[in-house]
């Protein structure tokens, strides 16, 4: 049966951050992977989410079955989470949320419900975007093409381009938007460009599948959630795909949500159910304990609080570095002006730097970037920064 199969290349980022943990460079730095790391380069867990998950696990007297769409809890908190109360409250029966495994699985379960709403459904995405956009939404049968979006001249959004190719889309196509910390780039439009984008879409009626990975990763919590809340507040039908893997720190318990918000309670709950349909299709109902937690967190204003000021020290961290990053660069160098990379928002930001500088420092320093030319800022640190910023320099000034 499996004698024919060819061997498949790994995920691009997963296999490199794989290809990290196997070099034996003793001095080796990963800014590859997306995963939040702090001053001691580990990945802790937030201090409310322990508490939260030890609540969790002392009052749990069953692992029977949850609800099928998910902890009752949880969903109502990120949709307030999401949408802000005042929406949330107004919305009604017109939004739902379903659980789904991580904000992969909400994208996928997005992807399913578009093409059982409509036969060969486009879906247009940034370019660049997150590479795994791609599999993940085609294999729902989706048609991905891809509208201008960020310049490498520049190092920043050509918003110009990115107006022109989205009034360019077909009457009724789909538009995937990053709600905030672009993933690649780190190059987010601005709220006044949300409004502008919101026009088109609404103008040329697309409608907005908003993928939602790092809430509260880029300006504050409800700043990263403008065009969310935007876009549901002008346009009839908006779909996001949300993750809990970054903001919460769950990363392996896979938690993240689908939420749809319609003209009618109606359609939301018809839409709700070809979520429910295609998740029964597949792997039938999300893994509960990352949304028992966060639902039980988001129910709690203490832990609420405390979580808060714990997501605001690693926004504020990441901050930080990115600037001493960009700062350090041009002092140390005269070939590029990385004044951009401040600038930035969220987790990622390209370097744009040439790939044979991205090999020469993979190589010979053990400092690994993506061939993109994307850095996980998270990755940075007061210790390696200095090295960075030398072995940078050093290479791009050959
Ligand atoms: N969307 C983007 C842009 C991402 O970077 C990620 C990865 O973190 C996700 C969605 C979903 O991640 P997960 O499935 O781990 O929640
Ligand atoms: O872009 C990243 O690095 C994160 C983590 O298949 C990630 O979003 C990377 C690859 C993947 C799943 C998650």
């Amino acid at each position: 049966m499996f004698g024919q199969l060819d061997i498949l290349p790994p995920d691009p980022i997963l296999g490199l951050n794989q290809t990290f943990q196997q070099d034996d460079n003793a001095d080796k730095i990963n800014l590859s992977i997306g995963v939040y790391q702090n001053a001691q380069g580990l990945t802790p867990i937030f201090t409310a989410v322990k508490k939260a998950e030890q609540q969790l696990l002392a009052a749990q007297n069953t692992k029977s079955y949850a609800p099928q769409a998910g902890d009752p809890s949880f969903l109502e908190h990120m949709t307030r989470l999401l949408l802000g109360d005042e929406l949330s409250e107004q919305l009604q029966d017109r939004v739902a949320a379903v659980m789904t495994p991580g904000g992969c699985g909400a994208l996928r379960m997005g992807a399913e419900l578009l093409s059982h709403a409509k036969q060969n459904v486009t879906l247009w995405v940034s370019d660049p975007t997150w590479a795994n956009h791609y599999p993940l939404l085609q294999s729902a049968g989706l048609t991905l093409e891809k509208y201008s979006y960020y310049s490498a001249e520049t190092h920043s959004v050509d918003f110009t381009a990115m107006l022109e190719s989205l009034q360019a889309i077909p009457v009724g196509d789909v538009v995937l938007l990053h709600g905030c910390c672009h993933n690649p780039t780190g190059a987010d439009i601005s709220p006044a460009q949300w409004d502008q984008v919101i026009s088109v879409l609404a103008e040329r009626q697309l409608t907005p599948f908003i993928d939602v990975a790092y809430q509260g990763f880029g300006d504050g919590l409800a700043e990263d959630a403008y065009g969310v809340r935007e876009a549901v507040k002008r346009l009839p039908e908006v779909l996001v795909a949300a993750s809990c893997s970054k903001n919460f720190g769950l990363y392996r318990e896979r938690i993240g949500a689908v939420m749809v918000i319609t003209q009618d309670p109606q359609t939301t709950l018809a839409a709700k159910s070809h979520i429910l349909t295609a998740a029964r299709s597949s792997y039938s109902m999300s893994p509960y304990h990352g949304g028992g937690i966060v639902g039980l967190l988001l129910s709690d204003p203490e832990l609420t609080s405390e979580w808060k000021t714990e997501l605001e020290q690693v926004r504020l961290r990441m901050n930080r570095l990115r600037l001493e990053l960009a700062e350090g660069l041009n002092q140390a160098q005269s070939r590029i002006d990385f004044s951009f990379v401040a600038e930035s928002k969220g987790m990622f930001c390209y370097l744009g730097i040439p790939l044979e500088v991205v090999h020469a420092l993979r190589s010979e320093f053990g400092i690994y970037l993506l061939d993109s030319t994307r850095i996980n800022v998270a990755g940075l640190s007061q210790e390696n920064l200095p090295i960075i910023i030398d072995r940078v320099s050093e290479v791009l000034s050959r």
